[in-house]
C-alpha cells in the first residue's frame, strides 16, 4: 500500500513536472523515474524508454483526469503535514534553544528591617550576630520569593551583604536562573516593591523580621562572581575626627590589576554623612568599556544611588569630593583585562548630620551656595533660600558658578537635580546668568534626586531700584550688568545679544547688514565678524575666483595647480584628497623626508599617514595634555596645574623669573632674543646666569615635587636679531641635562615652516608677566585667548613697524594682551587633531592691552629653518 502510495504521489510529481516548463533535457531525472514507476502500473511501454517520454502524459490523461483530484488532495495533505511537522519542530528549537533557555539574572538590593537594633558586630560579616541575622533576612527574602509565581520557581541563591543602620538596613544580591521569556515578568516583578511586601506581611501573622521598602535592581551577573570573590574587598569605618586613606591596590608604586572587580564599603557613626575626596586618580582614558570607579550612596552598587563614574585622569585642581546622604558610600573599581594604570588615592571622614541649606536671607545683599560648595552636594535633598532685601528695592540673584548637571538629563527638561525659581527650572552647566524679580522678595528652591550629584552652585543676590537696576552700568534684558563701554562695542557681552542692538556705529566703526557696529579694521580681513559674513561681502573676489588668505583674487581655475599663485600658497593649501598626491616642490608645499612634496595644508601629526613614508606622522610626541578633565572652578585666567607642559620659566640669578620659554624637546628650549642681550651691565648672554624651571604653574612653589629644576648649557640666539627692530627674535636654549617628560612636562610641537595659521584663528598664549601695564609680574601661570590679525591692518596699526619673521595676535578692543615678563614664552595653537602647535614667541608690543595696539610675536614659521639648523629638531 504504501509503495502504491508513493508511486503514485511520484507519478503525480512527473505529471506535474511535464506541464513545467523544463526542458526535456534538464528533466530526464524525473522521465526516467516515470518509466520505473510505469514498470509497476503498465508495462505496456518498457521496451521504449523514449516513447515513454514521449507519450507517458498523453496515456495517463484519462488516469489523470480520473485519480487527479483525490491525488492532489493526497498530496496536499501530505504537503500540509510535512509543514506542520517542520513548524512543530522549529517551534522546539526555538521554544527550548532560545526562548526557554535559561538566563542568569542578579538583582542587587536592599530592605529595611523595622524592629530590629543595629550593633557594631553588623558592621562585621564574619560574626557571629552577622551570620544570625543574614539568615534570618535571607529566609524572608526566600519566603517572599517563594509566594511569588514569578519569582520562586526562579531563584537560585540570596546573599546578605552588610547591614548599615536605620533600622537594620541589609544589603544583598540574589540569583536567578530564568527562561529567556520569563525575563521580563521576573524584572517587573521584582520591581515591584508593594506586591513584594505586600507577599510577605500578611501571610505570617507574626513575622520575627518586620521588614519593608524592598527594592532590588538588575546587575551585571559578573557582580554574583564578583561578590563571592573576597581578594578585593575593603572594609573601612571613618575614626571620630580623623580622616582615614586608602587606595587602588599596590598605588603608587605598582598599577592596580586588571579583570578586577574592588569594593571598599565606606562607614561612619550614626546620624553622620561621610564626605569623599579622590586626592589623585589616574586610571584608563575613558571609553565604552574602559576601567572605572563608581560611587555609591548606598552600600550596595544599584545604579538609581550612584553618584558618579571615573575614568581617565582629573587636573590635580579639579574637585574630586562627593558627600554621602547617609552614614555610608560604596566605591567600586571595575577593569578590564588590559592597561597599567596608577589608580587612586582617596580620604573620607564623617560629618555631622544636620540640615545644611536653606534658610531666610535679609540685607542689601548676600551670597549662598549648595552645602558644600565646591564639592560635589549630597543627593537626596531639598533646600529652600527665602531672600528679602529692604522693602523700597527689588531683588536679583547672580549665579556666577552654575554646575547642576546630570548625565542623560537634557537641560529643556530638568527632572532630577535643578534650581527652581518662580516656577522655572535650571539645571545643566550655565555660565552667568541673573534671575530678577519684581519685588523684594524671591524664593530660590534646589533639588537634588538620589543619584548622580555635580559641584552645584555659587550665587548672591542683590538688591536693585527698578528705576535703575544698574547704577553706573548698562543692564542686559536678562538682567545682568555690564560696564558702560561694552554697550555698542561689536561684541556680544549679554547672552541675549541686548548690548548690541539700536546702536549709532562711531566714526572707527561700520554698520554690518544685522545692525551690528564693528572696527573698521575688520572689514575685509578674511574673517566673519559680522556674524552674517556683511564685512566680508563688499571685498569678495566675485564669480569663478578664488580669494587668496592676503585678500588677492585669483580665477578658480588657478587654485590647486601646483602654482603659487597668490603669493602666499593658500590657493595650493587646502585641495582635495586626489589632489594630495606628490606634486612638484614648492615653498608652500610640505617635504616628506623622502624629498617627495605633498598639497596638504599641515599634515604634521594629525594622524593621518599623508607622506607615503609617514614621515609627517614622526617626532609626534609633543603637544597633548596629560590632564584631559580641567576643572570648572577655577575663575579667571589662572591656569591649571599641567595645562600648558611646554610652558617654562626663565629666572636669572638672583633676580626670579625674566621671561618664559617653550620646551621643544628633552634638552631644548625655545625662547625670545631679547631675553639675553646685556643690559645695565648684566650679561644675559651667559648661560650660566640662568635657571630653567618646567611643570611649573605656582612662582611660589619651585620646590614642589613635580617641578623640575634645569641649568643652561648654552644660549644661542639668533645672529639676524636686531635689538632695535626686534627682527628674528628668537632664541634657543640647551639644558645641561635632559627633562624627564611627566604629566606636567610635555613638549610642544613645532610647525613646518609651510604650517598655516589663518587670520581670525584663535591662539593662547601664557606666561608670568605683569597682569597690567607697568604692574608686577603674577604668581599663578595665566593664559589668555588672543585673534591672529591680518598683517596688513596690523601694520597699518604699528606704523609699519612689522616684518615678515614678527606676526600681530590680540584682541582689538584691548584688555587681552602679553605683556612684560611673558617675552620668550609660547603663543599655541590647538589644530584640529587636538594637537597643539607653537604658532608664536612673545616678542613685543606698544604697551600692553591697549585698544587697537596688539602684541606682536616672533613668527615661528618663517623661523623654523633656523631652529631646524640650530637644534637639529
Ligand atoms: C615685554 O616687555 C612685552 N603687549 C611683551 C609683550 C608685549 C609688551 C611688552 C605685548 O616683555
Amino acid at each position: 500500500m504504501n509503495c502504491y502510495k508513493w508511486a503514485e504521489m511520484e507519478a503525480l510529481f512527473v505529471a506535474d513536472c511535464y506541464h513545467c516548463k523544463e526542458s526535456p533535457a534538464k528533466g530526464t531525472g524525473h522521465l526516467h523515474s516515470a518509466g520505473d514507476i510505469l514498470e509497476q502500473g503498465q508495462t505496456k511501454d518498457m521496451n521504449n524508454l523514449d516513447e515513454g517520454v514521449e507519450f507517458l502524459p498523453a496515456m495517463n490523461s484519462k488516469k489523470m483526469e480520473k485519480r487527479g483530484p483525490k491525488r492532489r488532495v493526497v498530496a496536499a495533505i501530505l504537503i500540509l503535514a510535512f509543514l506542520l511537522i517542520s513548524l512543530v519542530t522549529g517551534l522546539l528549537v526555538w521554544h527550548f534553544k532560545y526562548r526557554n533557555a535559561p538566563v542568569q539574572k542578579v538583582y542587587n538590593g536592599h530592605l529595611r528591617v523595622l524592629n530590629w537594633e543595629f550593633i557594631d558586630a553588623y558592621e562585621n560579616s564574619s560574626s557571629p550576630d552577622f551570620v544570625m541575622l543574614a539568615k534570618k533576612v535571607k529566609s524572608t527574602i526566600e519566603d517572599i520569593y517563594r509566594s511569588h509565581p514569578d519569582i520562586g520557581p526562579y531563584h537560585k541563591e540570596t546573599v546578605i551583604t552588610a547591614f548599615s543602620e536605620g533600622s537594620v538596613i541589609a544589603y544583598y544580591w540574589s540569583e536567578f536562573l530564568v527562561p529567556k521569556y520569563r525575563e521580563e515578568k521576573l524584572d517587573r516583578a521584582m520591581a515591584d516593591k508593594q506586591s513584594l511586601i505586600q507577599r510577605l506581611n500578611p501571610r505570617l501573622r507574626n513575622p520575627t523580621l518586620k521588614v519593608e521598602s524592598i527594592v532590588a535592581f538588575p546587575a551585571d551577573p559578573s557582580i554574583a562572581q564578583s561578590a563571592r570573590d573576597n581578594s578585593c574587598l575593603f572594609a573601612l569605618h571613618a575614626k571620630e575626627g580623623e580622616i582615614t586613606t586608602f587606595t587602588t591596590p599596590g598605588f603608587p608604586n605598582s598599577p592596580y590589576p586588571n579583570n578586577a572587580r574592588c569594593y571598599w564599603t565606606l562607614r561612619a557613626d550614626a546620624n553622620s554623612i561621610i564626605s569623599l575626596t579622590f586626592k589623585t586618580l589616574d586610571l584608563e582614558q575613558c571609553t565604552d568599556n574602559s576601567d572605572y570607579i563608581k560611587v555609591y550612596d548606598s552600600l550596595s552598587p544599584v545604579e538609581p544611588h550612584a553618584l558618579v563614574r571615573l575614568c581617565g585622569n582629573y587636573a590635580p585642581s579639579y574637585n574630586l569630593t562627593f558627600l554621602s546622604s547617609q552614614n555610608v558610600m560604596l566605591v567600586t573599581l571595575i577593569t578590564n583585562k588590559e592597561g597599567r594604570f596608577p589608580g587612586f588615592k582617596a580620604e573620607f571622614f564623617q560629618l555631622p548630620k544636620t540640615k545644611v541649606c536653606g534658610g531666610t536671607l535679609r540685607g542689601e545683599s548676600g551670597t549662598f551656595t549648595t552645602p558644600y560648595y565646591p564639592a560635589h552636594y549630597p543627593p537626596a535633598l531639598d533646600c529652600v533660600w527665602n531672600i528679602e532685601v529692604p522693602s523700597k528695592k527689588n531683588v536679583k540673584v547672580r549665579f556666577n558658578m552654575f554646575f547642576v548637571l546630570e548625565p542623560g538629563v537634557p537641560v529643556s527638561s530638568c527632572t532630577k537635580d535643578y534650581v527652581q525659581i518662580n516656577s522655572m527650572r535650571y539645571c545643566g552647566e550655565r555660565s552667568q546668568f541673573v534671575v530678577a524679580s519684581s519685588s523684594n522678595k524671591i524664593a530660590v528652591q534646589f533639588h537634588s534626586d538620589r543619584s548622580y550629584t555635580d559641584t552645584g552652585f555659587s550665587a548672591e543676590y542683590l538688591s536693585y531700584d527698578s528705576s535703575d537696576p544698574c547704577p553706573g552700568k548698562f543692564a542686559c534684558n536678562t538682567g545682568r550688568c555690564i560696564e558702560r563701554s561694552m554697550r555698542c562695542d561689536g561684541w556680544q557681552d549679554c547672552v541675549d545679544g541686548s548690548d548690541e542692538r539700536s546702536c549709532t556705529c562711531t566714526d572707527q566703526q561700520f554698520r554690518c547688514q544685522n545692525g551690528w557696529c564693528k572696527p573698521k579694521f575688520w572689514l575685509c580681513d578674511n574673517v566673519n565678524d559680522c556674524g552674517d559674513n556683511s564685512d566680508e561681502l563688499q571685498c569678495s573676489c566675485g564669480n569663478n575666483t578664488f580669494k587668496c588668505n592676503n585678500g588677492k583674487c585669483i580665477p578658480d581655475t588657478r587654485t590647486c595647480d601646483g602654482k603659487d599663485d597668490c603669493g602666499d600658497g593658500s590657493d595650493e593649501g587646502s585641495c582635495s584628497k586626489a589632489a594630495q598626491s606628490t606634486v612638484p616642490c614648492k615653498d608652500y608645499t610640505y617635504k616628506c623626508r623622502s624629498g617627495l612634496c605633498i598639497s596638504k595644508q599641515n599634515p604634521e601629526c594629525d594622524g593621518e599617514r599623508d607622506c607615503e613614508d609617514n614621515s609627517d606622522e614622526d617626532n609626534c610626541n609633543c603637544g597633548t595634555r596629560s590632564f584631559i578633565r580641567k576643572s570648572r572652578i577655577v575663575g579667571g585666567q589662572n591656569s591649571e596645574v599641567g595645562e600648558w607642559p611646554w610652558q617654562v620659566s626663565l629666572h636669572a640669578k638672583s633676580q626670579g623669573h625674566i621671561c618664559g620659554a617653550s620646551l621643544i624637546s628633552e634638552t631644548w628650549l625655545v625662547s625670545a632674543a631679547h631675553c639675553f642681550v646685556q643690559m645695565q651691565g648684566i650679561r644675559y648672554s651667559d648661560a650660566s646666569l640662568w635657571t630653567a624651571y618646567l611643570g611649573l604653574t605656582y612662582q611660589n612653589k619651585l620646590s614642589d615635587a613635580n617641578v623640575q629644576k634645569k641649568q643652561i648649557r648654552r644660549i644661542i640666539s639668533h645672529s639676524g636679531f636686531n635689538d632695535f627692530t626686534y627682527d628674528n627674535d628668537i632664541a634657543v636654549l640647551e639644558l645641561q641635562s635632559p627633562v624627564t617628560f611627566s604629566s606636567v612636562v610635555q613638549p610642544i610641537c613645532l610647525p613646518d615652516s609651510t604650517h598655516s595659521f589663518p587670520v581670525g584663528k584663535d591662539l593662547w598664549v601664557t606666561g608670568w608677566g605683569a597682569t597690567v601695564e607697568g604692574g608686577s609680574g603674577s604668581t599663578i601661570l595665566q593664559k589668555a585667548e588672543i585673534r591672529l590679525i591680518n598683517q596688513t591692518v596690523c601694520n597699518q596699526l604699528l606704523s609699519n613697524q612689522l616684518t615678515p619673521r614678527m606676526m600681530c595676535v590680540g584682541i582689538l578692543t584691548g584688555g587681552v594682551d602679553a605683556c612684560q615678563g611673558d617675552s620668550g614664552g609660547p603663543l599655541v595653537s590647538v589644530e584640529s587633531s587636538g594637537r597643539m602647535f607653537l604658532a608664536g614667541v612673545v616678542s613685543w608690543g606698544d604697551g600692553c592691552a591697549q585698544r587697537n595696539k596688539p602684541g606682536v610675536y616672533s613668527r615661528l614659521t618663517a623661523l623654523r629653518a633656523w631652529i631646524k639648523q640650530q637644534t637639529g629638531l
